[in-house]
């Protein structure tokens, strides 16, 4: 047993990875190996229980595949071949490379990085310090969840939502644009005791996801039509009384405005753009209002990935203020909890270190279209990139564009990495990374209310290295001399949550080493918005937003079509029917574990879901090599057909994602065809907002 065994130490661990449930792990370590890991089982969040990604991390920490040492590129760039290097040699090649540069103009230093870890250490720090002291690019991170912020925020004021932890509690659960069985296991664990106490469960997606499946009431609508479903909405719960007027006179702002909008948003109306049914919209909307019973949206980010994306969580958000549900602790919407926490971002990140040189003035490049910025940018053109955290060449939309800025044989590449990603072929330096194991690091979560630490369980493999210690050594190359660049970890970490901030100020790390969690100063579970104050400038929900007005926007909620939807775009779609989404498989983490045997196997091979009738059209049938294509680029899936059962609503087809390029069989995935075009809000990447044609593979 390991807690009796004096040769087994326990030590205290973190998930690092871009999924909301932020589990605590427990690591057991004997002779310094880990030996076994698994779910903490005094976090009441975790449960004990990690997914079946992370309850294998141990193989990926140990992989013979991890990177272990410094290298340089010794082939042709992108060819992936290299020779190792000392850390000296590798660091003093960087900085050489990287003061050259800035001494024209540092902006041409661009860094590449995303959520490999979401650490508030790990994550950004010390490199956001680095960056900033260099004067170099501004990435704007967008990737993922930016549309959908801003919509929100524009409504409630900040990412506070419900509390997870009510989820049990809840009569109606409305789970809209997320598959929490496949990315959110644990908020799925409290759904599922709902159910059992009665809850009713409705799924909004154009897939069958494996959350549809188990779902009550699965309505499939038509990619980037949410916002015509959510108008249609509020008009049938204004038209009929469904409101709570009490709510919306003392917590809300400009409801005659938005019922004037609403006013011509029929069912029929949203039917058209939806491809739902008309009676269907009407039924959710009275079920969604019925009187008594307050519901709870789970809304995530499937549905902020198209033109319209802002705007759909916008309209989406608005809707638990009309009702009255935010009254209870389990009403109201979750979108993500991040916006709780009181993270001191400038501390963690110094911002003010950022250069007043008149010359340079700050320049942003949106990591959403960095094919584009790679190979358009001037004034000045990006001459290097650091990529850590991140598997841009995977991930990134428009891979064709992709790749080709990666190619350009005059940019100088950087990538710290564990593994030799489609990214790492790139790199003229790469360097070694250490796991979640080797490293400590602090964090909070968007999807739970708890902050954790993570304690280092083994020594690094190698001579891999953390973010931290590789920007540190950078910063002392370049001759940055500040005090907070030779901060420790830990000293960072105690940074990371303001005192005085009134929900963060109980953190502390004693506490959180004593205890392994602590949750932020809060009632369990409590009703954020219960008496109104919305963290908006009028302190109300905002059904009128005099912000987006000054931003030039439309103030009320309304709908802003796919740009590539059947419907939408009549004329690109006699090309290109079939609208496209390629949302996470359940044994990849984004681009994280799709290079490892196990989840390989378990993935078997790159997939697309599509309808018996559309396949029909096609002459294709079940098992079928297929070409996925459109002007953007083009990749091969085995085709799914399910006749009893179909994996996706007509006109729709799905590519469980996101497969190494590298790995999948014909060097591309699913973002050779996905778009650079930008969200209406947030200038988010609009990956399902694709328009392709299928036909059998040549
Ligand atoms: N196993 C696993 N878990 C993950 C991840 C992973 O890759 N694998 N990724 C993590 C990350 S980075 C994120 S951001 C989250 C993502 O997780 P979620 O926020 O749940 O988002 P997605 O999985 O992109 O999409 C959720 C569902 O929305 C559907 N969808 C697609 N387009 C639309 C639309 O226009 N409208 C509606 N209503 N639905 C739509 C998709 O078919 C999908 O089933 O998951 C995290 N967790
Ligand atoms: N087609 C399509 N494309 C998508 C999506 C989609 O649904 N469909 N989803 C999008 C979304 S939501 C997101 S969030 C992005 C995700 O994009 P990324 O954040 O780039 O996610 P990953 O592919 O998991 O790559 C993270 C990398 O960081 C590395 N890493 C982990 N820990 C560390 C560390 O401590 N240090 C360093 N230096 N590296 C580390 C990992 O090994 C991994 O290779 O992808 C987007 N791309
Ligand atoms: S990926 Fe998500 S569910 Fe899996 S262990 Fe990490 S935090 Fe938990
Ligand atoms: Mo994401």
């Amino acid at each position: 047993m390991a807690e009796t065994d004096p040769a087994v130490r326990r030590v205290r661990a973190v998930c690092p990875h871009d999924c909301p449930d932020t589990c605590a792990m427990q690591v057991d370590v004997e002779n310094g190996r880990a030996v076994r890991l698994r779910g903490a089982d005094d976090v009441p969040f975790t449960r004990g229980t990690l997914c079946s990604k992370v309850a294998h991390y141990l193989e990926r920490t140990y992989s013979p595949e991890r990177l272990r040492t410094p290298m340089k590129r010794v082939g042709a760039k992108g060819e992936g071949r290299f020779a190792p290097i000392g850390w000296d040699e590798a660091l003093d090649t960087i900085a050489t490379r990287f003061r050259e540069i800035a001494a024209t103009d540092p902006r041409a230093i661009l860094p590449y990085s995303y959520a490999g870890t979401m650490g508030l250490v790990q994550g950004s720090s010390m490199d956001r310090r680095f960056f900033h002291r260099l004067g170099a690019s501004f990435l704007d991170r967008t990737i993922c969840a930016e549309a959908g912020f801003q919509g929100y925020k524009a409504t409630i004021g900040a990412t506070l939502g419900t509390d997870p932890e009510a989820f049990p509690e809840a009569r109606y659960i409305l789970i809209w644009g997320a598959n929490p069985v496949v990315s959110n296991l644990h908020l799925w664990a409290r759904i599922v005791e709902a159910k059992r106490h009665g809850a009713r469960v409705v799924c909004i997606d154009p897939v069958r996801s494996l959350t549809a499946e188990k779902s009550d009431w699965h309505l499939a609508p038509l990619p980037g039509t949410d916002g015509a479903l959510a108008l249609a909405l509020m008009h049938v719960l204004i038209r009929d009384g469904l409101c709570d007027d009490d709510y919306i006179a003392r917590y809300t702002v400009g409801f005659d405005a938005l019922r004037a909008r609403v006013a011509d948003w029929t069912p029929a109306r949203a039917a058209a753009e939806t491809g739902l049914a008309a009676a269907d919209i009407e039924r959710l909307a009275h079920e969604y209002g019925e009187p008594g019973r307050p519901a709870v949206i789970r809304a995530n980010y499937g549905l902020n990935r198209c033109a319209g994306g802002g705007s759909a969580m916008r309209a989406i958000s608005c809707l638990p203020a009309l009702t009255g549900h935010w009254r209870v602790p389990h009403g109201g919407i979750l979108l993500s909890t991040s916006g709780t926490y009181g993270a001191d971002g400038a501390a963690l990140e110094r911002p003010e270190l950022y250069p007043a040189d008149p010359r340079f003035p700050p320049r942003h490049v949106n990591m959403s279209a960095i094919g584009d910025a790679l190979l358009e940018a001037r004034e000045p053109p990006v001459r290097a990139i650091m990529v850590y955290n991140a598997n841009p060449v995977a991930v990134a939309p428009e891979s064709a564009r992709v790749r080709a800025g990666f190619a350009r044989e005059d940019l100088f590449v950087v990538v710290h990495e564990l593994f030799q990603t489609d990214t790492a072929d790139y790199a003229d330096i790469l360097l070694p990374a250490t796991s979640q194991l080797e490293h400590w690091d602090i964090h909070k979560s968007y999807g739970h209310l708890n902050v954790m630490v993570n304690e280092p369980a083994i020594a690094p493999l190698g001579e891999a290295r953390p973010n931290t210690w590789v920007f540190r050594e950078l910063a002392r190359r370049m001759g940055f001399d500040e005090a907070c660049f030779s901060e420790t970890d830990e000293e960072i970490g105690a940074r990371a949550f303001r005192r005085d901030h009134p929900r963060s100020g109980n953190i502390d790390l004693a506490t959180l080493r004593s205890e392994g969690w602590q949750r932020l100063a809060l009632p369990t579970p409590y009703a954020p918005f219960a008496e109104g104050n919305f963290p908006t400038p009028s302190g109300k929900c905002e059904f009128h937003s005099a912000t987006l007005a000054q931003q030039g926007h439309d103030p009320l909620p309304h709908y802003v079509p796919p740009r590539e939807g059947p419907r939408s775009n009549p004329a690109l779609a006699a090309r290109y029917p079939l609208a496209f989404v390629s949302p996470p498989s359940r044994h990849f983490l984004n681009s994280t574990f799709a290079n490892l045997p196990r989840f390989l196997r378990a993935e078997g091979r790159p997939w697309l879901d599509m309808h018996p009738a559309d396949a029909a059209a096609r002459g294709l049938g079940d098992g079928t090599r297929v070409r996925i294509f459109n002007d953007r680029g083009a990749f091969h899936a085995w085709l799914r057909v399910d006749a009893g059962t179909p994996g996706v609503r007509e006109g729709v087809v799905s590519a469980p994602s996101i497969w190494w390029q590298k790995l999948s069989g014909d060097g591309c995935n699913a973002n050779a065809v996905t778009s650079q075009a930008l969200t209406d809000l947030g200038g988010g990447a609009t990956f399902y907002d694709c328009l392709v044609e299928v036909a059998a593979a040549g």
